[in-house]
């Protein structure tokens, strides 16, 4: 498992990630010049401020009335100048470790390398004699970053670390160290907005700005050291190892990182000492234990490939020119594996429980105004990120996703209460580490079809529930997650009207991001009751329903969802078979858009399926035929996951041949989505959504659990007629492994930590054979499915039966 190149990154798409949930670097490998480009997941500009706008409430029953009298173009104008918010702050890059060494530019042979089994990054080359080795990790335990410096030959490592930040900063030697101290902006703007304070930085000494530290040390095995603002200078040594530590004065979402914050000095010097401390070798292999414990838990084999394909020896074929084959229709299931256990990696190394959940970017980000502020949009991207967490075994690195929840549900709560005069909480479109709740928009400047989509917290909760569904914990349903469910919902029922016809719909509502053309023959975004509005609060209320079923409390509450749920809005077909997008049929403004937000109740929702809604279902596929099979990284990453729900295997994996389209940097012809050399999906630019997304997918061809059953390889496609998979999970908490063979299952197994009741559904008749490898009496399905009682962690064997 890895992804190994044969020359240094030119540019960033070409570099490789390290992080450890918080610290984050892209390794380029340069032979003279190496840079680590550096982040950390709390440096960010801005501070908390409220954006709540009380004209909202105001315009409201003037839009309803409006859209009500189908005035969409009316309805637009007055929503775009009464109700939006400030744009949200922006995730920022922290600096370079940039290393420059005294033995020329050139090195041969050379090899630089990813292995996401351990989480290093390695850069391998020769200068004459003298063989040069370099290591880098982002230690989670330690909570630094490492790079190892090693020459073969005594006494020719050579070299200078310095640091920088394109941000507002000094560097000074103090000691031994090298220590950069810096402030972020008060603002930033998103790069597609202009302010005279787009880019503004307060007073050095009065800032509301977060400050930062960054902290350079190193360790030889011989040689000389000395150190100056310039940098740490080796010298005549054989090994090195550099520690790097960085810190913000962060201290919550709700505070002031300038005038209230923690001392960044303090944390980074901390954390620099402590692993000066240790040897190599014993920061090493805490890091690899650490990493391994989480992405150990799932393997997947989708065969080898073909004696006759050229790749019959991908470790001498550099990974993007593996891809590139793959567009050129090459029979390669070694890579599916590998982007597959790529986005488990990129999870690993951008969400752990206490860092903040992985943005646009993940924790990767090197421009002051990067794309979209780098920060969490809330109509698909933040959610997608996500998709893979619960069924990939890394429900804790689904943590800070919930985390952010419950502190956008505490700002939330204030903006549905001054913009709508609603209970519960609401967030829209866009959120910053300030957890801005507010629709954004600069006030007028954002477009309504993205920037008012009040449906946020609908969206979220889903992620509240399908942590308990899978994990099982009621303590922190009850505690945690049901309240924050419960006020969404209660937002839910006062954003909802009656239509006139004894049915509740949202109005305004919108399709996110999708225009209709409206009877005028203009292009309009509101308009009453958008499927996905229903759909999100058909899922919404149903969570809400059986959490509180599960819970044993809250039963008045329980009726009230019942009985809004039955009166919601019927979801309609409309003249091309489809999907209706909007409550009326209007003709779509690009019928192949990026998004599918009708077709959440298929997937990431579960309102649709084939059993409960044939005939919604059968038009949902028509939708998704319709959008057709191209789209940006993530768009692509959403279909592979929606065809799979179809049942259409090979559709999916379509999907995944076009997301693993090669895209570079700066290529003009590189228009649509697809992945960069280093695997990182592409809109483009670089998004890290597609990636989650595109794990999420694969998953969800070999196993899926809504809907109260588990099915086995229900979309598996021809390509992949040989396989094995060990540690995805499904929700009740089993743990499932699959072995097929020409396209047929030929065993399961389960495994339930805390055991349950299960229904198996393998598409084929099927017996329970062992329980633990000892043969029991065979319990053989009824039909295609099987239902059991599993006892905790007992491992159940399922057959093929005959
Ligand atoms: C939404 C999408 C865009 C992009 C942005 C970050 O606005 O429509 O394609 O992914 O989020």
């Amino acid at each position: 498992m890895n992804l190994h190149y044969f020359s240094p990154a030119k540019v960033w798409t070409e570099a490789l990630p390290i992080g450890n949930g918080r610290l984050g670097a892209m390794v380029f490998g340069g032979v003279e010049s190496e840079r680590l480009q550096l982040n950390e997941d709390t440096l960010w500009s801005g501070s908390p401020k409220a954006g709540n706008n009380p004209r909202a409430r105001e315009a409201l029953p003037e839009i309803r009335r409006l859209l009500a009298e189908e005035k969409y173009e009316e309805a637009d104008a007055l929503c775009r100048k009464e109700m939006l918010g400030p744009y949200a702050q922006s995730y920022l890059p922290l600096g370079n470790l940039t290393l420059h060494f005294e033995h020329g530019n050139v090195g041969h042979p050379y090899k630089r390398s990813l292995d996401i089994g351990e989480a290093i990054a390695r850069t391998e080359y020769r200068v004459g004699e003298a063989e040069y080795v370099r290591e880098a990790f982002a230690s989670c335990p330690d909570q630094v970053l490492v790079v190892r410096l090693t020459a073969k030959r005594p006494g020719t490592l050579n070299f200078t670390a310095k640091l920088d930040s394109p941000l507002r900063s000094y560097v000074r030697a103090e000691g031994t160290r090298l220590v950069l101290r810096g402030q972020a902006p008060e603002n930033a703007d998103p790069n597609y907005y202009h302010s005279d304070r787009s880019f503004a930085y307060g007073e050095p000494d009065a800032t509301d700005g977060m400050r930062f530290a960054g902290y350079l040390a190193a360790a030889l095995d011989d040689g000389d050291f000395s150190a100056d603002p310039d940098g740490l200078r080796v010298r005549n040594a054989s090994g090195a190892t550099l520690i790097f530590s960085a810190a913000t004065s962060y201290n919550g979402f709700d505070r002031s990182p300038g005038r209230e914050g923690v001392d960044p000095d303090a944390k980074a010097s901390a954390w620099l000492d402590a692993a000066l401390g240790k040897s190599y070798e014993a920061l090493r292999s805490a890091h690899i234990e650490d990493y391994r414990s989480l992405f150990d838990r799932v393997e997947l084999r989708l065969g080898a490939p073909k004696e006759t394909d050229a790749l019959a020896d991908p470790e001498n074929l550099a990974t993007d020119k593996r891809v590139e084959r793959y567009g050129d229709g090459l029979a390669d299931p070694g890579l599916a594996e590998l982007i597959f256990q790529y986005g488990r990696y990129l999870m690993i190394a951008s969400s752990r429980p206490g860092t903040l959940p992985a943005n646009l970017q993940g924790i990767w980000n090197e421009h002051t105004r990067a794309p979209w502020s780098s920060n969490w949009t809330l109509n698909i991207n933040a959610e997608m990120n996500y998709w893979p967490a619960e069924t990939c075994n890394l429900a804790e690195c689904h943590e800070p996703l919930l985390d952010l929840i419950g502190n956008l549900a505490a700002n939330g709560a204030e903006t549905a209460r001054v913009n709508y005069g609603a209970r519960g909480w609401a967030a829209h479109h866009n959120t910053d580490i300030w957890c801005q709740s507010a629709p954004v928009g600069a006030f007028g400047h954002g477009d309504p079809s993205w920037a008012f989509w009040p449906m946020a917290g609908a969206w979220l909760c889903q992620h509240l529930w399908e942590h308990y569904a899978f994990g099982g914990d009621k303590e922190w349903l009850r505690d945690r997650a049901y309240p924050i469910m419960k006020e969404a919902a209660l937002f839910g029922l006062d954003w909802l009207i009656e239509d006139g016809n004894g049915h509740l719909i949202t109005s305004p509502s919108t399709s996110p991001e999708h225009r209709f053309v409206a009877p005028s023959g203009e292009l309009a975004s509101l308009s009453p009751a958008a499927t996905m509005d229903l759909s999100l609060l058909w899922d919404l209320f149903t969570n809400c329903i059986e959490a509180s079923e599960a819970l044993g409390e809250d039963e008045a509450f329980l009726r009230e969802l019942l009985a809004a749920r039955e009166r919601l809005l019927p979801l309609q077909i409309g003249k091309h078979g489809q999907l209706q997008e909007w409550s009326r049929d209007f003709e779509d403004e690009d019928v192949h858009h990026r998004h599918v937000s009708h077709l959440f109740g298929v997937y990431p929702g579960r309102q649709l399926t084939g059993e409960a809604e044939p005939e919604l279902f059968a038009a949902a596929r028509r939708s998704l035929e319709r959008r057709g099979d191209g789209g940006t990284g993530w768009s692509l990453g959403w279909k592979i996951g929606l065809w799979a729900r179809f049942g259409d295997g090979n559709r999916s994996r379509r999907l995944l041949s076009n997301l693993l389209t090669l895209v570079r940097e700066n290529d003009e012809h590189s228009q649509g989505g697809g992945v960069y050399p280093n695997l990182f999906d592409a809109h483009p630019p670089f998004q890290i959504d597609g990636n989650f997304a595109a794990t999420a997918g694969i998953a969800e061809m070999l196993l899926q659990s809504h809907g109260g059953c588990i099915r086995l390889l229900p979309s598996l496609p021809d390509a992949w007629p040989e396989g094995f998979v060990r540690g995805l999970r499904a929700r009740g908490g089993a743990e499932i492994a699959i072995r097929w063979e020409q396209g047929k299952l030929s065993e399961a197994k389960l495994v339930s930590p805390a055991g349950g009741t299960y229904t198996i559904d393998a598409a084929m008749p099927v017996v329970i054979e062992s329980v633990n490898g000892r043969p029991v009496e065979t319990k053989a399905s009824n039909g295609t499915k099987v239902m059991f009682e599993a006892a905790p962690g007992q491992t159940y064997a399922v057959r093929p039966l005959g």
